[in-house]
């Protein structure tokens, strides 16, 4: 018989993490209309005017900018719905996710 003594377990570690978030980013292009791209943020992303024209006029001037931070799947289905919006009016207006550091 071994005479091995193992302590008890007096912490307990929870092993549940929180889901990573989905950044949500508009691209800019040389096509789409400003107002619409304004429309779209406003429709998709229940953005106010201020809100939507602001991010709007970030991603033209800078190139892109962080529209809004959802789980994976809501993240993904905004992005896709807010380019087929631009896609079924011949714009080229897109959106994509990236995983949040
Ligand atoms: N650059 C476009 C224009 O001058 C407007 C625009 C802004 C398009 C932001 C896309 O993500 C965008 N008509």
């Amino acid at each position: 018989m071994s005479d091995t003594v193992t302590r008890p377990r007096t912490r307990v570690r929870p092993k549940t993490e929180r889901p990573r978030l989905h950044k949500v980013i508009l691209l800019n292009d040389d096509y789409t209309p400003r107002e619409f791209v304004v429309a779209v943020l406003k429709a998709i992303f229940r953005m106010s005017e201020d809100e939507a024209y602001k991010v709007m006029i970030t991603a033209h001037s800078k190139g892109a900018c962080v529209v809004a931070v959802y789980t994976k799947e809501v993240a993904e289905t905004k992005a896709t719905e807010a380019t087929d919006a631009g896609r079924s009016e011949g714009y080229p207006l897109m959106f994509t996710t990236e995983p949040e550091e």
